[in-house]
């Protein structure tokens, strides 16, 4: 199910998650590689209507971002099981990592927890499992573990909702997602959804970041240019009534009348730039040769062709 949260972004609830998502996971993976490692033995002792519920002493696991090694006590039925404590600082989601999948049971005020998210297999080698549960700040919780079939077992406790991340949709599928349709989540990423937030157009595959700079007119790398490493080629727009022409730039690789040197498209009714010039000097003589032509009929006439001379001196 998907709601939209506070921060205008779409929010995935866990219970909807298929696992959590690589930020967490590699965070813990993490501390369960490079510590720091606690035992786990930290005394704590439990109120006195309490403590027959649970062997004695019950470690303490409260310190995050801390690998514990739980001593599990042994079982009437061969295997070993083992109670710790655990009491979050603030209310939320908390991940429960183990390194080998283990039943994981929790209690809070007598009550039995459930879990929003349980999963076997987890993207670090270190930590096989984890569950996920609501949790209250400040309030005292029994985690139970096992049976499992050997008596130690290695314990990462993170809060979730920390490793809240961002993924855009990438609908085009070039690895490049689009910045304004995004979802925020300690999960794995939905299908169709990316860490990267910078495609410029999702809708082309061939447009993305790490997508070469071709000369079409686009901006194929989204750096905010186009056709940056194309030759400029500047061209004269086809001719206009009065000799003038707006110089225009186009882009390169057109499908027809390539430059061999540029290799650049030159579109119908354009002249390269060269060759522009020499055409505007002469539209423009022409023009001025038309112009004082007519100025010089227009005297014969009102002058007369004695006076026809001295008027066009100047040209
Ligand atoms: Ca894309
Ligand atoms: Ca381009
Ligand atoms: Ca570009």
């Amino acid at each position: 199910m998907l709601f939209t949260a506070a921060t205008f972004a779409t929010a995935i609830a866990l219970a909807d998650c298929p696992a959590l998502g690589p930020a967490l996971v590699q965070h813990a993976c993490f501390h369960a590689e490079f510590g720091p490692f606690g035992d786990g033995s930290q005394p704590n002792p439990l109120p006195a209507s309490m403590e027959p519920l649970y062997f004695a002493p019950t470690p303490n696991i409260s310190k995050s971002h801390t690998q514990y090694t739980l001593q599990l006590a042994p079982t009437t039925d061969g295997f070993f099981s083992g109670t710790v404590k655990f009491m979050p600082p603030r209310t939320g989601a908390w991940s429960v990592f183990t390194d080998r999948p283990a039943a994981t049971s929790l209690v809070g005020s007598g009550m039995q927890i459930q879990s929003q998210l349980s999963h076997s297999a987890t993207a670090c080698s270190l930590l096989l499992s984890v569950s996920v549960f609501p949790l209250t700040a400040k309030t005292l919780y029994y985690l139970t573990f096992g049976p499992v079939a050997e008596n130690r077992l290695n314990v990462v406790v993170e809060n979730v909702d920390e490793f809240t991340v961002f993924y855009y949709r990438d609908a085009d599928m070039d690895g490049a997602g689009d910045r304004k349709h995004d979802v925020a989540t300690p999960c794995s990423p939905p299908a169709g959804y990316v860490e990267q937030d910078n495609d410029c157009d999702d809708t082309v595959a061939s447009i993305h970041p790490e997508a070469p700079e071709v000369c079409d007119g686009l901006d194929n790398n989204c750096n905010g240019q186009v056709d940056e490493s194309c030759p400029a080629v500047a061209l004269l727009d086809g001719g206009t009534a009065d000799g003038g022409g707006a110089n225009q730039s186009i882009a390169d690789g057109g499908p027809s009348g390539q430059s061999a040197a540029s290799g650049c498209s030159l579109s119908a009714g354009h002249r390269p730039q060269p060759f522009g010039f020499a055409i505007i000097a002469l539209v423009w003589l022409k023009r001025r040769i038309h112009r004082c032509r007519s100025r010089a009929q227009r005297s014969r006439m009102l002058l007369g062709p004695d006076h026809i001379e001295a008027k066009t001196d100047w040209f």
